[in-house]
């Protein structure tokens, strides 16, 4: 079977055909403020040709480093039909915080209501949250403000549509007229927990008990699966992967799908305990992030997972132990602080939170779970929840404008200053020290208010920013943003700009340097006469 390897047609249309398309929708939609923002750049993405529709084209996916995931569902979604017209409302309000991922639930056909018992892969117009129509409807408006999609990739088991004679659920039916993934017994491993009739190789992971778990090993089902996933990419629209159940076959075959399928973005769900003593997480979770950093090898690197090890420490921490949150080599103690570029780090999803509460982060201590990820390397992941139901939007904004603001990414460095139990000081690039913790005394720690300002700070925590990087606004928008660095004196412009205004804000130097290297942008007559400028500083 041939390898069909996801490469969208793009198609050039003329000016009508895109004032056609735009008319199809509310015009807000087809915006996305960071193009808006400069000005070189196009308005939208060429459109393309998905499933022999024409499409709003997908945006670039974020760089490696500045992915900003966000989990568009939670346990209750099914409930709440068309949900992906809920997601598509609130879609521009994502866009404006710097979203760059967004997970949407499992879309095919399912035995249960949440789409984590599939069936009919193809059938994309019975599941709970909505029809086909709607959901590429969804991803049409994702995309057109610059955010991309991925499906929830749940093929560890599989739904089957019928029993065979011998009265073994494990007939399948892959919801097309032909024959595409219509499976038998072959299909399925021959040590299954779910009594399934299994006629093929041994699993190479865990059994999902309420399911037929499918033999990874067979070719037909690679195959398959990957048409399937190229299918969803291609034709649907979807760009990236989150791998559910991942623990129930080896990573290897996540990485044959990566390589099938060229997710702009993947990350695998597998979810293992923490080693506990006396019912209280042990501090060395070394045991479980191992775990995640061999899956991530397993896979060539080419898939992301969620840091667990993160989230089961920090939900501990926040209970007056915060001393756990810096392991003995002074790092932190996820995965983040092994493999940052590859841990997806998170408060709360979909099990753990929302209605089903499994392992949920306290309550109360939410935000500083926010205000710990948002700061902190690791691709953060931000649950639809907090940010829509439970009214930390401004904030989860303010800190994720701080952590762009600041250049903060997967990647940036971290040292920690101080982990005790009731307080965490840390420094991540040098441009943010947080603080964590009831303690009001950081003696020493202070930042020292030279170099260092406030940015952000709530009930028992606080956030400095650098005052070597400088964030200088004026009052005329889309115009103009600058930021200064100071020691080593390069002018660095960050967005494309018209004109530059000398405002009374800037010091002396900041002016006398934007009139040496850029005295093209300032326009005729704008002076500072308060600055001598030829003197040597002010
Ligand atoms: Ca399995």
């Amino acid at each position: 079977m041939s390898l069909c390897v996801a490469q969208p047609i793009v198609a050039t249309l003329d000016h009508r055909q895109h004032q056609h398309l735009r008319h199809q929708r509310h015009p807000d939609d087809m915006f996305s403020k960071r193009w808006i923002q400069t000005a070189d750049q196009p308005l939208t993405k060429p459109a393309e040709i998905h499933g022999g529709q024409v499409r709003p084209g997908r945006p670039d996916p974020a760089a490696p480093l500045e992915h900003i995931m966000f989990q568009g569902f939670n346990w209750e979604s099914p409930h709440k039909y068309p949900w992906y017209q809920v997601v598509r409302d609130r879609v521009k309000e994502l866009m404006l915080v710097g979203i760059t991922d967004i997970w949407l639930p499992p879309p095919s056909q399912s035995v249960d209501v949440n789409g984590y018992l599939p069936s009919q892969l193809y059938n994309l117009n019975e599941s709970k949250y909505g029809t086909k129509a709607q959901l590429e409807d969804l991803i049409d408006v994702l995309h057109t403000n610059g955010i991309c999609c991925m499906a929830d990739i749940v093929i560890n088991h599989r739904s089957a549509y019928r029993q065979d004679a011998g009265g073994h659920w494990n007939v399948f039916e892959g919801g097309t007229k032909d024959e595409r993934l219509d499976w038998g017994p072959w299909a399925v491993v021959d040590n299954d927990a779910y009594d399934s009739g299994g006629k093929g190789h041994h699993d190479t992971g865990e059994s999902y008990g309420a399911a037929p778990d499918l033999d990874h090993t067979n070719k037909r089902v690679q195959d398959e699966l990957s048409d399937w996933m190229n299918w969803l990419r291609a034709d649907i629209g979807f760009d990236g992967w989150r791998f559910d159940f991942v623990k129930g076959y080896a990573p290897r075959f996540t990485k044959l799908y990566c390589e099938r399928t060229l997710p702009s973005f993947s990350v695998g769900e597998l979810w293992t305990s923490l080693k506990y003593e006396d019912g209280r997480p042990s501090y060395d979770q070394n045991g479980h992030r191992q775990v995640l950093c061999d899956w991530i090898d397993g896979t060539n690197g080419l898939s992301s997972a969620f840091d667990f090890t993160t989230k089961g420490i920090l939900q501990a921490a926040v209970c007056g132990e915060l001393w756990r949150l810096k392991d003995p080599q002074g790092k932190p103690p996820g995965l983040l602080g092994w493999y940052p570029e590859q841990a997806v780090t998170f408060i709360d999803n979909h099990d753990t939170g929302s209605t089903q509460r499994h392992w949920n982060f306290p309550d109360d201590k939410v935000m500083w779970g926010y205000v710990y990820i948002l700061t902190h390397p690791g691709i953060p992941c931000i649950f639809y929840d907090h940010f829509f139901s439970w009214g930390f939007q401004k904030q989860i904004g303010e800190l994720l404008q701080l952590r762009k603001r600041s250049g903060v990414n997967a990647g940036s460095q971290i040292r920690i200053e101080a982990a005790e139990a009731d307080i965490y000081v840390a420094n991540i690039d040098d441009k943010l020290i947080v603080k964590l913790g009831p303690r009001y005394d950081m003696g020493s720690l202070v930042p020292d208010a030279s170099n260092w300002k406030i940015a952000l700070s709530g009930k028992d925590f606080a956030i400095w920013e650098s005052k070597k990087v400088r964030k200088i606004i004026t009052k005329e928008e889309h115009k103009e943003e600058i930021a200064v660095e100071t020691p080593k004196g390069s002018l660095n412009i960050l967005q494309s700009s018209h004109e530059l205004k000398l405002s009374g804000k800037m010091s002396c130097k900041t002016v006398r340097r934007i009139l040496n290297e850029v005295p093209d942008l300032v326009p005729e007559g704008n002076k500072r006469e308060d600055c001598n400028l030829e003197g040597k500083s002010s």
